[in-house]
Order: C-alpha cells, then sequence, then structure tokens
C-alpha cells in the first residue's frame, strides 16, 4: 500500500535505526509513508510475523520499498543508506566522489551499525529491559558507549565533519543512537564530549534530520 508514496518505510517510534532512513529521505525531497510497528506493546511482535519476514528474514525495522523500482525491498540501515545515495544522490552530495573521500565515508558508516549501534543496543537492553541485573554487563557496553564517544571527539576535535570534508550519510547514520537516554545515563556528552556534542547539536539543525525527529517526538507521544 503505497498511497502513491515514493516509498514505503517500515519503522518504529523510539527504534532508532528507522530515523536514519526518515532522515535521509527528507534530505533527498523523497516522499514516503511511514507504516510504524510495535515491537513491544500490545500487538508486540510485527516484526516477527510472517508477512514482515517475507520482507526481512531478520525481523527487524528499518525496512524500505521502493516502489518506483519494482517494488524493491531493503533492509539494513547501512545497505539502505547506500542503496538511496547510489538511486538518488546524482550528485554525490551525501556521499563521496574520489576514493579517499568514499572509503572515509564508507569506514564510518560501518564503525557506525557494526559499532556504535550494537553496542549502544546492548548497553540498553542491559540497563533497561535485561530480566536479571548484571552489573558487570551493563558496566562492559557503558565503558563501550565512552569508548565510541572517545573515538569520535579524535576526529571531531580536529575537524568538522566525519568524512569528505563535508555532512554526508555517515554523520547522519549516528544521531539517532547519539541522542538515545542511555547515552545521557552514561556521560556528560557535553562535557566529556565536547566536539561530538556540539557536531550532534549541529545535525539537528540539518533540515531533514529535524523534521524526522520532531516527527519522532509526535509519534513517542502518541
Ligand atoms: N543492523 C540493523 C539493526 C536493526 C535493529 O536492531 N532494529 C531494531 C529497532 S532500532 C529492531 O527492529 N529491534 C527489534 C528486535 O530486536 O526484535 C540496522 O542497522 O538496520
Amino acid at each position: 500500500m503505497s498511497h502513491g508514496k515514493h516509498f514505503t518505510l517500515y519503522s518504529h517510534g523510539t527504534g532508532p535505526n528507522g530515523w536514519k532512513i526518515a532522515s535521509f529521505l527528507n534530505e533527498l525531497g523523497l516522499s514516503y509513508e511511514t507504516i510504524y510497528l510495535d515491537l513491544f506493546g500490545a500487538r508486540a511482535g510485527e516484526h516477527k510475523k510472517p508477512e514482515f519476514l517475507k520482507l526481512n528474514p531478520n525481523g527487524r525495522i528499518p525496512v524500505l520499498i521502493d516502489h518506483k523500482n519494482n517494488d524493491l525491498v531493503i533492509w539494513e540501515s547501512g545497505a539502505i543508506l547506500l542503496y538511496l545515495v547510489d538511486k538518488y544522490d546524482d550528485e554525490k552530495k551525501y556521499f563521496g566522489i574520489n576514493d579517499k573521500d568514499k572509503s572515509e565515508v564508507l569506514q564510518w558508516l560501518f564503525f557506525q551499525v557494526s559499532g556504535q549501534g550494537p553496542a549502544f543496543g546492548q548497553a540498553a537492553w542491559f540497563n533497561y529491559y535485561h530480566p536479571d541485573k548484571l552489573p558487570s554487563a551493563v558496566e562492559r557496553y557503558k565503558t563501550e558507549i565512552k569508548r565510541i564517544l572517545g573515538v569520535l571527539e579524535i576526529v571531531l576535535s580536529k575537524q568538522e565533519w566525519l568524512a569528505a570534508g563535508k555532512f554526508t550519510i555517515a554523520d547522519l547514520s549516528f544521531v539517532p543512537w547519539n541522542d538515545a537516554s542511555i547515552v545521557r545515563e552514561t556521560a556528560d556528552f557535553e562535557k566529556d564530549f565536547p566536539a561530538t556534542y556540539k557536531w550532534h547539536q549541529k545535525l539537528f539543525q540539518i533540515p531533514g534530520i529535524k523534521a524526522a525527529f520532531a516527527e519522532r517526538e509526535r509519534v513517542i507521544a502518541v
């Protein structure tokens, strides 16, 4: 059901990964309808139902369907961002042109999806949801949050953007997890990682990101 929109995005209110895709679709000026799945609530497990597993056998959001490309289905947020760059960012405004710039963008994007996302996610899991209290697991992943913010700080204290000397999908991909409440519980973001904090605040002024997070507030408030 596309209702005439270019894309359908499967997402979730508080799940960080879908907001990367909404941010980038906004930034590219592409139209989409979002279907918010119930991951944890009364209809919990919508993402594990056979209909959804046909779209994404991994049973997670985000999933994007491109209705103007034979209803092509893509899952994994990094793969979705790269598909959108490849197909709809003709000038590679949000990527790189030469090998160095492209490699930088990919390097940070992969660090986000394999490093920041999973570690911050595990920190949140062990801190808020795990049925047993496991202080050593909480400590392990909170230490990872600080370590990863420290990696960003090393670079962002010397340069304005992560890659290619400009705002790219690499920067955009870090926003939702850096904004998670587990980060505020773990570190004094502004004081301990000032350059990263400044960059994070600046990213919220990018129109596509700003619009996505305003939408997130509306969705969470319902
Ligand atoms: N590596 C995946 C992670 C996707 C992911 O973990 N999504 C979360 C929400 S942000 C989810 O669907 N969780 C539901 C679950 O784990 O059952 C990506 O970047 O797209």
